[in-house]
């Protein structure tokens, strides 16, 4: 048969075949060969032996959140505890657009702010750069954009992923932190990637982190991935948009026109540092 795994509990893998879920090992090759099941991978297990014998071949794969054939992806980003952090989304958008998955930004926790207007500006401007960004009360329109998709929630502990999948749908009561534990450091309260149908389309929640590796990536693909970088035109046709001559992306982060922490954090993935001069 042919089924989606929808959990992985140690080297028990759960695999969803019509309305049955099957808890599988997988085939002695496969561990040998060191071939790694992700959650959203379709999979040929047998339904008595519930064993996997092989995985399809994949639309795309992370190690970061580890799941694979998905659409696109919900970065859930929280304005305070855990503290809003513009080095953190960067890393999660360009880390999604170099694997061809659109970053879906969500915002949680702005009831807990006292001055929304210093988030104003830099909001604004990833809306303005072309990414959809939605606080995470607009429930019509998650609900919306999650029909029809394979979707993951990823992002730092504690942002609240799993409470939003509660929220979008009742019938679910996902273990979320403790208010007062989830104010400390560390406390990571999804252990588990498991994907869940979810108004219409699929989510994969995750386990959070809050360090994220772009070390994979070349500075060419980090640079590439800076989405608004391609509206200026450089005298170079390969510029790294240091500050040379005629660099256009230059030109705009000192008129303003690109957010200078995008391009702060662009210099920092590529191993620079931002000096003004
Ligand atoms: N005030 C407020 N609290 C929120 C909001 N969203 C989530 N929380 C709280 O934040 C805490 C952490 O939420 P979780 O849903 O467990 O966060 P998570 O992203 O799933 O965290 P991990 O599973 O550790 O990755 C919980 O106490 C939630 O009730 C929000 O928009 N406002
Ligand atoms: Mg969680
Ligand atoms: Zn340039």
């Amino acid at each position: 048969m042919k089924g989606q795994i929808v959990k992985i509990v140690s080297d028990l893998h759960y695999v969803k075949y019509e309305n049955s879920v099957y808890p599988c090992k997988c085939r002695g090759y496969m561990r040998h060969e060191h071939i790694l099941p992700l959650v959203g991978d379709y999979v040929l297990f047998d339904t008595e032996k519930l064993v996997i014998d092989r995985i399809e071949p994949r639309k795309n794969c992370f190690k970061r959140p580890k799941v694979s054939n998905i659409d696109q992806a919900f970065i859930i980003t929280s304005l305070v505890v855990p503290d809003f952090s513009l080095n953190l989304l960067d890393k999660f958008i360009i880390h999604m657009e170099l694997n061809h998955v659109e970053p879906i930004i969500i915002i949680t926790k702005g009831d807990l702010v006292d001055d929304m207007n210093k988030f104003d500006e830099d909001l604004e401007y990833y809306k303005k750069i072309g990414y959809k960004v939605l606080f995470n009360t607009e429930l019509d329109e998650i609900s919306k954009l999650l029909k029809d998709k394979v979707s993951v929630f990823t992002g730092q502990t504690g942002a609240g992923k799993s409470t939003l999948i509660n929220k979008l749908d009742s019938t679910y009561d996902i273990e979320v932190g403790e208010v007062s534990l989830a104010l400390g450091r560390g406390r990571h309260t999804t252990r588990e990637t498991s994907m869940y149908e979810l108004c219409g389309g699929l989510c994969i929640d995750t386990p959070g982190f809050s360090a994220l590796d772009l070390g994979d990536y070349s500075k060419e693909e980090i640079r590439d991935a800076f989405i608004e970088f391609k509206n200026y035109n450089c005298e170079y046709r390969d510029c790294m948009h240091k500050n040379t001559d005629n660099c256009g992306v230059y030109e705009a982060v000192l008129d303003n026109n690109i957010l200078k922490s995008r391009y702060i954090n662009y210099l920092k993935f590529i191993g620079d540092d931002y000096n003004e001069s």
